[in-house]
């Protein structure tokens, strides 16, 4: 049987469920998240964000030309993210020169790894990895001032629609991969979701190391 991304959605919801659903998004739907817990949050995630943005280059350079349009899409949101997170820093008066926590370290260490792997290992990281931020920031539902911005940067309807199209792009290459190869995919999605929550709770639970040197 050949592994979908809707399929492991399924076969791992509570894994997923983990990943997506977390006190640190419900305290900023409530409006109670310390701003230390989000300012450390914020400035790991653009850690995070710069090492995301070389993988998923290194995603369109294993990827076949078709699936070009959704990848550079993709490339050219977070080269306006970047500058957005900056932007975001600034006006929060946060030093983005500063070191990974432990858990965003591990998190950008295995992005980096999945360099080695078929193309289709690659894809399903690549969906995993936005749909995490997509469903996670919109469940909690409407957010108030200022975490609305936050929120509707990864949950607005566009990029629902992009991470549909890396669903769309992963089950296609699925189709074809080896057992094998299935399997790394799925691997790969357990991975995500387990860093994904590790993320939350680092932001969560750690915001006294947030400019630690
Ligand atoms: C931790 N996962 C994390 N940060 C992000 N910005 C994304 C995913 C983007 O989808």
């Amino acid at each position: 049987m050949t592994i979908t991304c809707k399929l492991l959605l399924q076969n791992h919801a509570q894994d997923w469920q983990e990943a997506t659903v977390h006190p640190f998004l419900e305290q900023c739907q409530l409006g109670i998240i310390q701003p230390q817990q989000f300012n450390t949050w914020l400035m790991q995630d653009y850690l995070f964000v710069v090492e995301f943005t070389r993988m998923v280059g290194r995603v369109l350079a294993s990827a076949p030309p078709e699936h070009f349009d959704v990848i550079l899409g993709g490339l050219a949101a977070l080269k306006d993210e970047l500058n957005w997170f900056q932007e975001k820093a600034t006006q929060r008066q946060l030093n983005l020169n500063i070191k990974k926590q432990p858990t965003c370290r591990e998190y950008c260490e295995y992005i980096q790894s999945l360099a080695d792997k078929p193309y289709s290992v690659q894809a399903t990281a690549f969906w995993a990895i936005e749909l995490a931020y997509n469903q996670g920031w919109q469940l909690p539902g409407k957010m108030p001032a200022p975490y609305n911005e936050f929120a509707q940067r990864w949950g607005n309807i566009d990029f629902t629609k992009y991470v549909k199209l890396l669903s769309q792009q992963a089950d296609e290459v699925l189709e074809t991969a080896e057992e094998h190869i299935q399997k790394q995919a799925e691997e790969s999605f357990l991975m995500v979701a387990k860093f994904e929550h590790n993320f939350w709770q680092m932001a969560f639970h750690t915001a006294q190391f947030c400019d630690a040197e």
